[in-house]
C-alpha cells in the first residue's frame, strides 16, 4: 500500500516527533470546533475515548449507541455543528445507524465515525472479529459516507465529513476508520499540517431576485394567506428575521412540531390553534422549512379543503413539486431567502387581509376555550389533560427549559397542550415518528445547552432508551423524566381474549419508573394528581438533580395512537 507520509514503526525517531491515527483524528476535530463526543466504547476505539477526553473533548459515554447517534444528531440540530457519534465495529455501528437514518430524515447535521475490522479480511470475507462492510451498509442512509485508510488522509476525511453534514440540506454522514488506521504513525509535523479547518462549512445560498419577485407576487395577491414553519426554520437560527417577516406580513402562521416557539405559541399570529382551519381555508401557503410529507398530508385530499398556491422556501431544490405544483419555488438558505423577501416587502407590504386573520383568530380563540377547562381538571388517576396542563404552567413559568417529548397520546396531546415560548425548546419524534428518540435527546439538550430538560415520555416510549436514566445521573444532568404511565402502548386495557399471555400492547400494571432513577443515585417521584406532578417538576428542575417523575395515568385515557389512528390499516375480519 502506498502510504508516503507514514513514517515507519522500526523507524529510530524520537516519540515526541511522531503522531498517529488517534491523535489526528482528535487533533482534526479539535481544530474544527467540536467539543463533545457522544458514543459508546470498545474496539478498536477504546483509547480513542480516552485520549480525546485527555484532549479536552467532552465525550459522553452511553449504554447503547442508538442513545449516543440521537443525542449527536440532536446536538447537530441545536447547534449547526456536527453532533459526532462514536461506535464499535459491526454491532455498535448498526446500533447507531438507526440514529443516522433518522438523523438524515429530519435533516440534523451529525457524523457517524465508527470503528471498523481490517479490510483485507473484511473484503476476503475471511471472517474477521467484528467483519462487516460497514460503509456499504451505512450509504443508503446517509448523505454521503467516507472511509479513510492513511493517516495522513485523517485531515481531509474529517474535512469531508464536516461539509458534507452541513451544507445545503443537512444530514448524517458516515466516517469509517479501520481498526489499523488508528495506530498508523507519521511525522508529527507533516501530520498537523495534513488538517484542515473548514472554511466555511455551510455557505450561505442566496436566492435568485427573480425567484424572490414570484414569491411576493403570489403573496401579495392571496386573500386567505398562511405561513406553515417547519424545523428547517427552527435550524437555521434566523429568528429575528423569521419573526420580521411574519409580523411584517401580518399573516397567520402554523408552526410545526419542533418549530413550537420560533415564535411563541401565545403569539396573536399564531394559528397552531385553528389548524384544521387555516389548512382547509386558506389560499396561499408560505412554507418555510417544511415538507409536504405525510406530517402535512402530502399537500393535498381534504385536510386542504382545494386547490392552493404554495411558496417554497427551501435549501434544497429537489424537495420543491415533491408533492405537489410548488407555484413559487424559492431555493436557498432561510436566513438569506427570508431576508431578501423582507427587502422586496419594505415600504409598499399591505397587511393580510382582516376579514381572514379575525377569522382566524375566532376559530383559535374558540379551540383554546374550548381545552382550558380540561387542562385544569385535578382528577387523580390523572387524564392526560389534566397532567398536561400541570406541565404546561410549568413551562409558562421556565420557558428557557428544554421540552423532550415522545409516545403516542403523550406526545400528540402534550403537543397541543404545551405552549412554547422560545426557539428549538421542543424536540420530538420528527418525520418518522420514531420512538426512542428521548434520553439522547434530553442527555444532549442539557450538556449542549446547560439548560433544564423536561422529557415528557410515553411508558412504552421511555422503554426505548430507558437504561440511559444511569447516564443521566452518571453525569450529574438537570434532566426530569416524567413517564406518563398507563400501564401500555395507547393504553392499559387491552386483553388477549385467547390465552394467557398479556396483551400485544399491555405492560406490567403498576409498574413504578421511579425506582429506576433512584437505583441510580437519582430522585425518584410517584405523582397520582397534577398537583403533585407540578411540585415535584418543579423541585427537580429548581435542585438540577436527575429526577424520574412516574405520572399514574388512568390506563383508559388515551386512544389508538394518539391523533393519529387513522394510519393504521383496517382488516375486514377485525372484531368490532
Ligand atoms: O384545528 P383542529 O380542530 O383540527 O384541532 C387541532 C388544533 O387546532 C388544536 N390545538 C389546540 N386547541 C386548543 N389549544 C391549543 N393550544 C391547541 N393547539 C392545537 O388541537 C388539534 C390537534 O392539533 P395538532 O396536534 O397540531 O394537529 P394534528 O391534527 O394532530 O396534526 C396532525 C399531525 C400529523 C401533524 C400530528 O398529529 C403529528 O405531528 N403527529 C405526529 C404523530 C407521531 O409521530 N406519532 C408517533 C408515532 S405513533 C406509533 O407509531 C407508535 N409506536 C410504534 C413505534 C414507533 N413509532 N417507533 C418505533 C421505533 N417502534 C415502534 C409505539 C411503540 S407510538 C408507540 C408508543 C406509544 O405508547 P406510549 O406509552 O409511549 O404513549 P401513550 O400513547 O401515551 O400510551
Ligand atoms: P417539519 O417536520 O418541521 O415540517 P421538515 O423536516 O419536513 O420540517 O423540513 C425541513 C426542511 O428544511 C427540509 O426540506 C430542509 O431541506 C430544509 N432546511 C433545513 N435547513 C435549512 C436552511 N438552513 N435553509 C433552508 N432550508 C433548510
Ligand atoms: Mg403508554
Amino acid at each position: 500500500m502506498d502510504t508516503p507520509a507514514v513514517a515507519k514503526p522500526n523507524e529510530a525517531q524520537d516519540a515526541q516527533d511522531l503522531t498517529d491515527g488517534f491523535h489526528l483524528v482528535i487533533d482534526a476535530l479539535k481544530l474544527n470546533g467540536i467539543k463533545t463526543i457522544y458514543g459508546v466504547p470498545g474496539i478498536p476505539i477504546t483509547d480513542f475515548g480516552r485520549f480525546a477526553q485527555a484532549a479536552g473533548i467532552r465525550v459522553i459515554s452511553f449504554r447503547h449507541e442508538q442513545n449516543a447517534g440521537n443525542a449527536a444528531a440532536i446536538a447537530g440540530y441545536l447547534t449547526k455543528k456536527p453532533g459526532i457519534c462514536l461506535t464499535v465495529s459491526a454491532p455498535g455501528f448498526l446500533n447507531g445507524l438507526t440514529a443516522l437514518a433518522n438523523a438524515t430524515t429530519n435533516c440534523f447535521p451529525m457524523i457517524l465515525i465508527s470503528g471498523s475490522s481490517e479490510r483485507e479480511i473484511v473484503d476476503l470475507q475471511q471472517g474477521d472479529y467484528e467483519e462487516m462492510d460497514q460503509l456499504a451498509i451505512a450509504k443508503p442512509l446517509c448523505k454521503a459516507a467516507f472511509r479513510v485508510l492513511h493517516a495522513a488522509d485523517i485531515g481531509i476525511g474529517i474535512a469531508r465529513a464536516i461539509r458534507a453534514a452541513v451544507s445545503g440540506r443537512p444530514g448524517g454522514v458516515y466516517l469509517d476508520l479501520p481498526a489499523k488506521l488508528f495506530a498508523q504513525v507519521m511525522n508529527r509535523e507533516a501530520g498537523e499540517k495534513s488538517l484542515v479547518a473548514v472554511i466555511d462549512p455551510a455557505p450561505a445560498q442566496i436566492p435568485a431576485p427573480s425567484a424572490v419577485k414570484r414569491a411576493l407576487d403570489v403573496l401579495k395577491n392571496a386573500k386567505r394567506p398562511l405561513i406553515i414553519l417547519g424545523k428547517g426554520a427552527a435550524y437555521a437560527q434566523a429568528d429575528d428575521a423569521i419573526r420580521a417577516l411574519v409580523e411584517k406580513s401580518g399573516i397567520p402562521f402554523l408552526p410545526m412540531s419542533m418549530a413550537k416557539g420560533l415564535l411563541p405559541d401565545t403569539h396573536p399570529q399564531c394559528a397552531g390553534a385553528a389548524r384544521s382551519t387555516v389548512l382547509q381555508q386558506s389560499d396561499v401557503v408560505m412554507l418555510i422549512g417544511a415538507r409536504l410529507n405525510w406530517l402535512l398530508s402530502h399537500g393535498k385530499g381534504k385536510t386542504w379543503g382545494g386547490a392552493k398556491k404554495f411558496i417554497q422556501v427551501d435549501i434544497d431544490p429537489k424537495e420543491m413539486d415533491s408533492n405537489v405544483e410548488i407555484a413559487a419555488p424559492l431555493v436557498g438558505d432561510i436566513g438569506s431567502c427570508v431576508a431578501a423577501l423582507l427587502d422586496g416587502m419594505a415600504g409598499n407590504w399591505t397587511a393580510a387581509p382582516a376579514d381572514w386573520t379575525g377569522a382566524v383568530k375566532a376559530k383559535k380563540d374558540e379551540n383554546i376555550a374550548k381545552m382550558a377547562p380540561r387542562l385544569m381538571n385535578n382528577n387523580s388517576p390523572m387524564d392526560y389533560h389534566g397532567a398536561l396542563g400541570a406541565l404546561r404552567t410549568v413551562i409558562k413559568e421556565r420557558p428557557d427549559a428544554i421540552l423532550v417529548n415522545e409516545g403516542a397520546n403523550t406526545l400528540d396531546l402534550a403537543r397541543g397542550a404545551i405552549d412554547m415560548y422560545q426557539p428549538r425548546k421542543r424536540l420530538d419524534v420528527g418525520t418518522w415518528g420514531v420512538m426512542g428518540i428521548g434520553m439522547g435527546f434530553a442527555i444532549a439538550a442539557a450538556i449542549e445547552t446547560g439548560k433544564p430538560v423536561l422529557a415528557v415520555e410515553g411508558d412504552s416510549a421511555f422503554g426505548f432508551s430507558g437504561m440511559e436514566v444511569e447516564t443521566i445521573c452518571r453525569y450529574n444532568l438537570p434532566v426530569c423524566v416524567v413517564i406518563f404511565n398507563n400501564n401500555g402502548i395507547y393504553r392499559g386495557t387491552d386483553t388477549n381474549s385467547v390465552g394467557s399471555d398479556p396483551a400485544t400492547t399491555t405492560f406490567v400494571k403498576g409498574s413504578r419508573y421511579d425506582k429506576m432513577m433512584e437505583a441510580f443515585g437519582g430522585v425518584g417521584v410517584q405523582a397520582t394528581t397534577p398537583d403533585e406532578l407540578k411540585r415535584a417538576v418543579d423541585a427537580a428542575i429548581d435542585s438540577g438533580q436527575p429526577t424520574l417523575i412516574n405520572a399514574v395515568i388512568d390506563p383508559a385515557a388515551g386512544s389508538e395512537s394518539g391523533r393519529i389512528g387513522n394510519l393504521n390499516p383496517q382488516s375486514v375480519l377485525r372484531k368490532k
